[in-house]
């Protein structure tokens, strides 16, 4: 049968998005009834249970009328979708009314009835039609609209620009932290968790997954929309809500049941394509698997935890910073059966005993040296180095070589004076020292000698050609004064792109020259970013990982390295600020 081959590879979310981009253009069209069907179609399509290509090569058309709401009309467009990746009606109606949709969408406060409505008086097709429109003060114009919905759209699309719609993780788990402390506060809840990219600490966030766990999902769903965070409710079942909080972040939740927790939280915690592979897996071995459990025949033989569900799959627990499917799953397998290479034994979230980039105000910090390292010692650490900024940065006041000089006779008071507090963190001298245009650096070497620790940084020239910044970003780590080379590629997330860097060269170069290459985990960095960490790991190039405070209460950036670390497979060993002091500083140059 010709169903069973060549299918396109859409995905139950791709499908739904084609259906809900059709209840927009039958809107706009004056369609009746067909935009509230395709509409609900859409939402039970993003909803169902099973991948639905699956679903059509086992049951073919008839089975995809099983799909709540999906009738004749429907089904057979979906099956164009599955074997054509397209159907006629879509491509007709795209062609008339050339709109981008989902783009439009996306802004906060547009639905289907604006799209239609700027379609029809001003021909606003796109995201920066949009955009001059509302400049232009034409949209308060029109029916419905004022100069405040005006302004508001405004935001909404510089929002979407300033983001590109994906929030920086350190925003999303702050805000998703504060959401899972008020929901375990309900009464009838039992457990909650966060899944998704979230868990899997992705450097950005599409959506926050939270799973609930409870016998009384009516009353939680209820609970949950009276929320004085809940702004906007796009959609609410019994067992499922999505909606976007006051903070701007567009929330899925899931209400579960105490027995399919494990599979629940397998599910959404993801990669989709993790689960893919683990489905294929789970096929083989005669198993059914999806977000309620995993199943052989009907009887269910696990699901309350992952743990039980990866054992029956023969497989080692994988950390969800894993879950990408880039080898982690051969590696689980292998570690099972008791064959080597195992998955890696990743550095864990209280391993760190330094910090080695920390700011003062002595250049652009808030806290003093002292403040710093009575904080540090809070946090848990051993040692921190203080690397202010130096001066060619002149926007941050930074240190010449009297300056520092000064600041290294202050350090020694200091550490006496902790010494004989009995406090145990010790303050490293260092510095952030600019790398010049040339390569060269911006502090003379006869001081840079008598510093603990040199970090090196670009924060200048960001647009040099891939050979020249490559070239630059190498002479510098051939100073032999420098130990670690800061925020290596400078990206900025959502804001700035990374230098060009040729990352294999650098990376060969840093082991060459027993430079540090920095995880730096400030949370609009995030530099190294996770695979380029897997390249050093695999390379045995060192790394460290530094919060870049520049306050006291910023050393709570660290697990967001620390996750990163974890993403690019880094154990214990890779991360130089996990050794003690003497062993930290014995490897340096
Ligand atoms: P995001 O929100 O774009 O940062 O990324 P995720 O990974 O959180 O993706 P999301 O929110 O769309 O879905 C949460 C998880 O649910 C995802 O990681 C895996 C699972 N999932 C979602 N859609 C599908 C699907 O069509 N097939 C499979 N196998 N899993 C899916
Ligand atoms: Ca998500
Ligand atoms: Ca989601
Ligand atoms: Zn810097």
């Amino acid at each position: 049968m010709t169903r069973q081959a060549n299918l396109k590879q859409l995905d139950n979310a791709q499908i739904a998005n084609i259906l809900s981009e059709m209840a927009v253009l039958y809107a706009m069209h004056h369609v009746e009834f067909k935009p509230r069907a395709y509409e609900k179609a859409a939402e039970s399509v993003a909803a169902f249970h099973e991948d639905i290509g699956i679903l059509y090569k086992r049951e073919g058309i008839v089975g995809l009328q099983k799909i709540p709401g999906v009738g004749k009309g429907i089904a057979f467009h979906i099956e164009q979708l599955l074997t054509k990746g397209s159907f006629e009606e879509y491509r007709e109606l795209k062609a008339k009314t050339p709109v981008q949709i989902e783009e439009l969408m996306a802004v906060e406060g547009v639905g289907p009835q604006t799209i239609s409505m700027l379609w029809e008086r001003l021909k606003i097709k796109n995201l920066n039609d949009l955009e001059k429109a509302a400049r232009a003060g034409k949209i308060q114009k029109l029916p419905g609209f004022g100069k405040k919905s005006q302004e508001k759209i405004l935001r909404g699309i510089e929002f979407l620009q300033q983001t590109g719609g994906r929030k920086p993780l350190g925003i999303a788990l702050h805000h998703a932290r504060e959401l899972e402390i008020a929901v375990v506060k309900f009464k009838e809840v039992r457990k909650v968790a966060i899944a998704g990219s979230l868990r899997r600490r992705k450097e950005t966030i599409g959506d926050v997954d939270l799973l609930i766990c409870t016998d009384k999902p009516e009353k939680v769903t209820e609970q949950f929309l009276a929320l004085p965070s809940v702004r906007h409710v796009f959609g609410k079942g019994t067992t499922k809500i999505n909606v976007r909080l006051r903070n701007g972040l567009e929330v899925d939740v899931r209400v579960i049941p105490e027995e399919s927790w494990g599979a629940a939280l397998n599910y959404f915690t993801g990669s989709k394509a993790h689960n893919v592979a683990l489905r294929k897996i789970a096929i083989k071995k005669g198993y059914k698997m999806n977000e309620y459990g995993l199943f052989k025949g009907k009887k269910m033989v696990a699901g309350k935890t992952e743990k039980e569900i990866y054992e029956k799959l023969e497989m080692s627990y994988m950390e969800p910073e894993l879950r990408e499917d880039t080898g982690e799953i051969d590696a689980a397998i292998r570690e099972f059966h008791g064959e080597k290479p195992w998955l890696p034994k990743l550095i864990g979230y209280s391993d760190l005993k330094g910090d080695l980039q920390v700011q003062t105000d002595w250049t652009d910090g808030k806290n003093s040296i002292e403040e710093m390292a009575l904080a540090a010692e809070q946090m848990g650490l051993e040692y921190i180095a203080i690397t202010d900024h130096t001066k060619s940065l002149a926007m941050t006041n930074g240190t010449d070589e009297e300056k520092l000089l000064r600041q290294m006779k202050e350090i020694d008071t200091l550490n006496a004076k902790l010494r004989l507090q009995g406090k145990k963190v010790c303050i490293l001298k260092g510095a952030e020292v600019n790398i010049l245009k040339d390569g060269s650096l911006d502090i003379a070497d006869e001081v840079l000698s008598q510093l603990d620790v040199v970090g090196a940084a670009v924060h200048t020239h960001f647009n040099l050609s891939l050979s020249e910044q490559t070239a630059r970003v190498v002479a510098a780590m051939k100073n032999p004064h420098v130990d670690i080379l800061f925020h290596p590629t400078g990206r900025l997330i959502n804001k700035r792109k990374p230098i060009e860097l040729d990352m294999e060269v650098v990376i060969a170069k840093a082991k060459e020259t027993k430079t540090i290459l920095e995880i730096n985990a400030s949370p609009e960095r995030l530099d190294l970013k996770d695979n380029f960490i897997r390249r050093c790991v695999e390379r045995g190039a060192r790394m460290v990982i530094d919060s870049d405070a520049h306050a006291m209460e910023q050393y709570a950036f660290l697990p967001l390295g620390i996750a990163q670390a974890r993403r690019g497979w880094a154990e214990k060993k890779d991360i130089l600020n996990t050794f003690s002091l003497k062993e930290f500083l014995s490897q340096l140059k």
